[in-house]
């Protein structure tokens, strides 16, 4: 399956309830007329694009009518104009440090999908013809170590990994030496899961960048938190809570192949003004994908593929 497929796939139920709601609205009225575009409103607020572009969509499907008239004009062309510009400045390009190897912090609360996160990054640069570190980090759990290790016997990359309850910003530390001495060009460290509300385990977290920079200045060069779509917008409290303690460089989205919700990840990048570096839309290795706003918005809204 190519990248698009498996976007649009991913998306799929967040694309049937946009498109079958907007089909009934459009078909029984064809000039939106009456109560018709209150329930455009609703359709677009019920996949959780947000108020602002919900907005911003409406406005430009009456211009649309004023302009061009019923004939020519298209809701779904422009729905997926509309996404698509608001998404335009968004850049997901993976940080890439000038020299040694690039450290890449995943960071997140329990469950988002940091671990399968990390191990889907190190095949993606992989599959980019560069290598990988794995650090397991999550120190809290034995089950996160051994999870990670597992990936990394899939993928064939190494894990560096300290005891059950070892000091992460130990193992932090170590995995840099260990990516330093293979010539690794990138290394990912899994962290702990951690509630945004509780401050002692966001100190930790601030330490474990602290020993990173110690001995790799720079590093982490990228903080990535994890998101998970199926929780919706509660997500963005707990990005700004995330990103008063740590500098976030960029939000990964995952398990948008759960949610009728997708739309949550364009009213995320507003809200925020954090780039959408990569989204999730599945279990395996491959189902990461950079996140390209254009085609995102054709999976959104278009009928083909
Ligand atoms: N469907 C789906 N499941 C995902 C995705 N990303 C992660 N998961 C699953 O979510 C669960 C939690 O993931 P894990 O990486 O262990 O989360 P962590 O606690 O943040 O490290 C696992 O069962 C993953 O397979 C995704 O994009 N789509
Ligand atoms: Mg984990």
């Amino acid at each position: 399956m190519g990248l698009f497929q498996k976007l649009k796939a991913g998306l799929q139920r967040t694309h049937s309830k946009l498109f079958h709601e907007i089909k009934r609205i459009v078909t029984r009225s064809p000039r939106l007329t009456g109560s018709s575009l209150e329930e455009l409103e609703a359709a677009l607020i019920g996949a959780d694009l947000g108020y602002a572009l919900t907005q911003q969509i409406i406005v430009a499907v009456k211009k649309a009518y004023e302009t061009q008239g019923s004939g020519g004009v298209d809701v779904f062309t422009i729905a997926q104009g509309e996404v698509e510009r608001s998404l335009a400045t968004n850049d997901a390009t993976l940080r890439r440090a000038p020299a040694g190897p690039t450290v890449v912090s995943i960071v997140g609360v329990n469950g988002t999908g940091k671990t399968t996160t990390s191990a889907k990054l190190a095949h993606l640069v992989q599959e980019r013809g560069e290598s990988a570190v794995l650090a397991a980090c999550d120190t809290f759990r034995a089950a996160a170590i051994e999870q990670l290790k597992l990936w990394g016997e899939r993928l064939q990359v190494p894990v560096v990994a300290g005891a059950y309850n070892a000091d992460p910003a130990a193992v932090a530390h170590d995995a840099i030496s260990a990516a330093q001495s293979r010539g690794a060009h990138y290394l990912f460290v899994d962290t702990a899961g951690r509630l945004h509300t509780k401050s002692n385990l966001m100190k930790e977290l601030q330490k474990v960048h602290r020993v990173m920079d110690k001995k790799l200045a720079g590093a982490p060069h990228e903080v990535l938190l994890v998101l998970d779509a199926t929780t919706g917008m509660n997500a963005l409290n707990q990005a700004r809570e995330f990103h008063k303690a740590v500098p976030l460089t960029g939000l990964v989205v995952t398990k948008l192949d759960g949610t009728s919700k997708g739309g949550m990840v364009v009213a995320i990048q507003k809200e925020l003004g954090l780039p959408i570096k990569f989204i999730g839309v599945g279990e395996q290795p491959d189902d990461l994908q950079p996140f390209d706003p254009k085609q995102f918005a054709e999976a959104l809204f278009s009928e083909k593929g």
